[in-house]
């Protein structure tokens, strides 16, 4: 098995969570409500009315989480901070704060992993969302003030940055269909400026990271490959313009690859995009300079694509046929996503990939055994890992792999009931870990 799978001595294999997902103490150590404490405690807002006040309890159980990161053998851990934690008002920090990420940052070095730290995953103080969040343009500074905190307080130990985890995702699920935090329903012509401000928050944060000349910083992007039906020449130029084309004049343009990427790696709106509504972003001297300085890599978050082809002399996508197989949540198993991702995004800018996440939820259970027997979400990880291989056969620079995610969490507004983790957190019984077969699969494809 796997025997194809080596992806060279430099490659990083790594896992990833998210603080609001695993954290819980969510009124410890000064630490003040984010967009998702009021969302989840906001009734039928998540699925069995569930939230992220515990959670995991990562808050009291790292050297538990640390031992096991360690014991998988995984080179680096991927985590986000907590703003609230950090800056509990928005702005100041808390000792309490800087000592618990000081703390995760200097076990994880102590016991060999490479911390990766993403500034931002979606848990915006519930005080800046009051005035205005990522609609007001001062978010611009206050994502500043909160990126130079980070560097300040961590750059001299933490060597790869994030600045912003799936813009796409959070812009539109949060403030365009609200059905995530902050839960808003605004209109394209607030929503476009929402992205102005988002880009360049990042581009503060990039900025912030040249303090340190050894930090490597990039931006994660959620992306869902189109994926040709056959490898007809005509068939597969279809999928790259379907890449390619921004969406503008349809509902679901903000999942475009261009929209994000354009700006961030040439400095300018895609064409489409910018015809459309370019009247109504409001863009200030210097924002496209800010938006698209250099970058150390792109993050790629990739766990589904979508089907391309002709059908009856027309182009045709779908995502679902019968019998195709999916996760517990739908999305559909398509092996040559991360085949596809990896290779429009290096055509497109040409820039160093790290997958920063990939994963598969299924119903796991314990068995009568005590284990966790989870032999899809094996399969799933090394279907996708033979579409990665295929690219960087083709020459296409991919620096390393996060499986998504490293244990069972909060998943948002589903809650606790899909489960993408390599260890089975047992939320009935204590919060028990159980590394699932599959962290067992993983930690012998590492070695
Ligand atoms: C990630 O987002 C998040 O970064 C992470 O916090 C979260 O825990 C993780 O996903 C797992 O949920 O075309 O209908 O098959 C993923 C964003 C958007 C990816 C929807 C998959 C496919 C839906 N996702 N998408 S479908």
């Amino acid at each position: 098995m796997y025997k194809n799978l080596d992806f060279g001595k430099d490659f990083t294999w790594g896992v990833a969570t998210s603080s609001y997902q695993i954290e819980g103490g969510h009124n410890e150590g000064g630490r003040r409500p984010s967009i998702w404490d009021t969302f989840s405690h906001t009734y039928g807002k998540v699925k069995n009315f569930e939230n992220g006040d515990v959670a995991c309890d990562h808050y009291h159980r790292m050297d538990e989480d640390i031992a096991l990161l360690k014991e998988l053998g995984v080179k680096a851990y991927r985590f986000s901070i907590s703003w609230s934690r950090l800056l509990p008002d928005g702005f100041n920090p808390s000792q309490e704060g800087i000592n618990f990420y000081n703390n995760l940052i200097n076990k994880l070095l102590e016991n060999g992993i490479q911390p990766f730290l993403t500034m931002y995953h979606w848990d915006l103080p519930q005080s800046l969302q009051s005035n205005g969040g990522w609609e007001n343009r001062d978010i611009i500074n206050w994502f500043d003030n909160y990126s130079s905190k980070i560097v300040e307080y961590f750059g001299d130990r933490v060597k790869h940055m994030i600045t912003l985890n799936e813009p796409s995702i959070f812009v539109n699920h949060g403030y365009k269909e609200g059905v995530y935090a902050p839960g808003l329903r605004l209109d394209n012509s607030k929503i476009v400026n929402i992205v102005h401000n988002v880009l360049c928050a990042h581009g503060k944060a990039v900025k912030n990271t040249r303090r340190y000349n050894d930090i490597e910083v990039g931006i994660t992007l959620a992306n869902n490959p189109m994926i040709p039906d056959t490898l007809e020449d005509f068939n597969i130029r279809q999928a790259r313009e379907s890449q390619d084309y921004t969406g503008d004049d349809g509902p679901f343009f903000l999942f475009s690859m261009r929209l994000w990427g354009d700006p961030i790696f040439y400095g300018k709106y895609a064409d489409g995009y910018f015809n459309r509504f370019g009247k109504d972003i409001k863009i200030e001297d210097g924002d496209m300079e800010l938006i698209s300085q250099k970058l150390d890599f792109v993050g790629i978050n990739t766990y589904t694509g979508n089907r391309v082809g002709i059908k009856n002399g027309k182009l045709n996508f779908y995502g679902y046929t019968t019998g195709m197989p999916m996760n517990s949540v739908g999305w559909r198993v398509e092996p040559d996503s991360l085949y596809y991702v990896t290779k429009y995004f290096h055509n497109a800018y040409h820039v160093p990939i790290y997958i920063t996440e990939n994963g598969y939820t299924i119903q796991d259970s314990v068995c009568l055994d005590g284990k966790v027997h989870d032999a899809q979400r094996i399969d799933y990880i090394e279907r996708y890992l033979n579409g990665l291989k295929k690219a960087q056969n083709e020459g296409i620079d991919i620096r390393g792999y996060f499986y998504w995610s490293f244990m069972d969490n909060f998943e948002w507004a589903d809650g606790y009931t899909p489960r993408f983790g390599l260890v089975f957190v047992d939320f009935l019984n204590g919060n028990k870990r159980i590394p699932k077969d599959s962290y067992y699969w993983y930690k012998s494809l590492i070695s």
